[in-house]
């Protein structure tokens, strides 16, 4: 745990965005707000096909996420809230210290250990039940930028 017991949050990574379809999502964001899509990868483990765009040149960006197949969190919560807002991620430097610096508060996390998430990074996920409807993600890239 953090000295100050406190997650050591660096800032926002990204807010995620689930999607029917990706290609159509990213064209969306590309042709009317102008973002560029920067990556895309498919991660099994969280059934997932995702984007990562930028936004205006800075370091904010928008994660489109759309499910790989039927029981994907993804899949999930289109059928039940449809397209949207689906998560708010944090950029920690350590995501097992962040982890249990929240959990000693008495929230949940999903998972024990950190799973693998976009681009190498390590991840894990307070439950939204626990953070007043937000579903929120901690997000140890692997490599942390310098003024990060
Ligand atoms: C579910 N709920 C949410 C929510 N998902 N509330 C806010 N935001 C969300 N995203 C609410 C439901 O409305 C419901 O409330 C209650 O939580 C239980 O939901 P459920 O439909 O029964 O769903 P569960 O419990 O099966 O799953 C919810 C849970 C799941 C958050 C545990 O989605 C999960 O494991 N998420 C973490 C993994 C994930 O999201 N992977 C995809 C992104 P009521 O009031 O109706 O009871 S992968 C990713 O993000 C990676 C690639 C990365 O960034 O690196």
């Amino acid at each position: 745990m953090t000295v100050d017991g406190l997650p050591g949050l660096l800032r926002i990574d990204h807010v995620g965005i689930a999607v029917p379809d990706l290609d159509a999502a990213i064209e969306f964001y590309s042709s009317v707000f102008g973002m560029t899509c920067e990556h895309t990868e498919e991660n099994e483990e969280q059934g997932v096909r995702e984007a990562m765009l930028g936004v205006g040149g800075g370091p904010s960006r928008l994660q489109l996420l759309a499910p790989l197949r039927e029981d994907s969190p993804i899949a999930k919560f289109l059928t039940k809230s449809g397209p949207g807002l689906q998560q708010l991620a944090y950029t920690v430097s350590n995501v097992e210290e962040a982890a249990d610096a929240i959990r000693a508060k008495g929230l949940r996390l999903l998972y024990k250990e950190p799973k693998r998430g976009t681009a190498g990074s390590r991840i894990n996920f307070v439950h939204p039940k626990d953070c007043g409807g937000v579903l929120v993600e901690l997000v140890e890239p692997a490599v942390i930028h310098p003024g990060d």
